[in-house]
């Protein structure tokens, strides 16, 4: 079947809708950092659509891991497919934001070069949480993380993502070019302020007078990103070639929903995005918390009991009614009232999640979901129950989510052998090794201070109903630590 391309565009099923400007005539703008399925979906769809408009924002994509994407997309002159599924059919369009793409997986010198160009003025980011080496419990850069302290040691030849922003801002401050937006895309609470302080405190470890300059002419809006973007299979490639009619490497495939708030404060101007469906905000903060504790929260809470309960994709996990009412209780008694979202009704927000979550179109899998707990549930779970405490109000299934994530661990590394695919994967292995009791392996998880702070080991309430739950999900089972969590909530 022949390939999609910049040629085979013409052949393209008609149903499928295609760039409608030109694309010989479109320039880089942007620079994104992570090109990834979820980039894919979500922001360069949104600077698809600001290109019918205006030229001046093509992306340049990069990947600082693998050169897959690459290599997948580069034959096909960057063009690459995006299928929003639901119960109600799929549709299909062809996107051609993406103009380039740099692997940067060996040498970051060529990412940092084009970052420098005086015409870029964003540089995006969908790095997940770990890439940007701060310890999540407070934000800050941690200074003992390998790629920082080689970074500090090479600062032209860095490996970490504050690393190469500072680098590129010395070049740009050196070529006179001014600064730019960097703005994080990635699920963490105040996104715009962890890059911020990462990058100005990377720069220190450097050279004060560039984190000076950086501080200056660089902005580092916060943003609440939203599309579920499952891991492609097989089967979704070969559905996806008989709609193009043209085989496509890298598709990918997503749900119809996508909302993207962002504060508006530009350094170096930006497009249109209210044109094409974005937020622009004075303040993002209340939108995060919504997206994260709800939709995120519920995610990781199904990733971990989900997986103990033998499901394997969100969509078994809310068909699940013990699940189900978990999850829908948790939002309503325990995360809506740590949130305040201006004009949003947040149980209607809490109803449209749990049907997103039932979409029967999407594999969605939760192992997916469950890879780095620790460097998400800081801004997940720990944070709300960390206010809820200061209002005297019930931990009850939010600690049933962490007894869930350490049952989990604890099945990984004990039962099966393995390391939990972390960030944090050796110390997490660390602390639940052994044939420790329910109550030393709570004390042992909680210990590890870059996930919890030193509050919540030393919190005897939180710690001892993480381990009743850890208890009964060891002796009973899922179904019952669900049960009685939920008894608890009801008396
Ligand atoms: C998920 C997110 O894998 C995960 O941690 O919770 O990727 C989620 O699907 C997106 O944030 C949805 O916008």
């Amino acid at each position: 079947m022949l390939r999609l391309d910049q040629a085979s565009l013409a052949n393209l099923a008609p149903d499928i809708q295609k760039p409608v400007y030109d694309r010989a005539g479109i320039r880089p703008g942007i620079v994104h950092i992570g090109i990834g399925a979820f980039h894919r979906g979500h922001m360069a769809v949104y600077i698809d659509d600001v290109l019918e408009k205006d030229p001046n924002w093509a992306i340049i994509g990069a990947s600082i891991r693998r050169p897959d994407t690459r290599d997948a997309l580069a034959p096909q002159d960057y063009l690459y497919s995006v299928s929003a599924k639901s119960g109600e059919g799929i549709s299909t369009r062809v996107v051609g934001s993406i103009v380039d793409i740099i692997d940067a997986s060996a040498s970051t010198r060529a990412l940092i070069a084009r970052m420098a160009e005086p015409r870029i003025r964003i540089v995006s980011l969908t790095v997940t949480e770990k890439g940007y080496c701060h310890d999540p419990a407070n934000g800050h850069l941690s200074t003992q993380h390998p790629d920082i302290v080689n970074d500090a040691i090479h600062p032209d030849a860095p490996r970490s993502v504050p690393g190469i922003i500072v680098a590129a801002a010395a070049l740009r401050r050196a070529g006179g070019y001014g600064g730019l937006t960097v703005l994080s895309c990635d699920n963490l609470q105040g996104n715009g302020k962890i890059a911020k302080t990462t990058v100005l405190e990377f720069a220190r470890l450097r050279d004060a007078s560039l984190a000076e300059w950086i501080e200056a002419n660089f902005s580092f809006p916060s943003t609440m990103v939203d599309r579920i973007v499952p891991a492609i299979s097989d089967g979704d490639k070969q559905d996806v070639e008989q709609r193009l009619g043209l085989a496509d490497a890298w598709p990918v495939v997503t749900e119809p929903f996508s909302q993207w708030v962002i504060e508006d404060h530009f350094a170096a101007g930006r497009p249109d995005l209210t044109a094409v469906g974005a937020q622009l905000v004075p303040d993002v903060e209340p939108f995060e918390l919504m997206k994260l504790r709800m939709l995120n929260g519920s995610h990781s809470t199904m990733a971990y009991l989900g997986q103990l309960a033998g499901h394997r994709f969100v969509s078994d996990a809310v068909a699940d009614e013990t699940l189900k009412a978990l999850v829908s209780t948790l939002m309503t008694h325990e995360v809506i009232p740590t949130l305040d979202v201006q004009d949003i009704d947040l149980f209607a927000y809490r109803d449209a999640l749990l049907r997103r979550f039932a979409n029967p179109a999407l594999r969605h899998q939760l192992a997916q979901i469950a890879v780095d707990g620790s460097q998400k549930l800081p801004q997940r779970t720990v944070t709300p129950i960390r206010e809820r405490l200061a209002h005297g109000k019930s931990i009850e299934l939010l600690c049933l989510t962490l007894a869930g994530w350490i049952a989990y661990l604890a099945r990984h590394v004990r039962q099966e052998g393995t390391e939990p695919a972390d960030a944090m994967a050796a110390r997490l292995s660390d602390a639940v090794q052994g044939e420790g009791s329910a109550g030393e392996l709570v004390r042992k998880a909680l210990s590890i201070t870059e996930i919890f702070g030193d509050d919540m080991v030393n919190n005897e309430p939180v710690v001892q109903t993480v381990e009743r739950h850890l208890a009964c999900l060891q002796d009973e089972g899922v179904g019952a630590a669900i049960h009685k969590a939920l008894a608890r909530i009801d008396a």
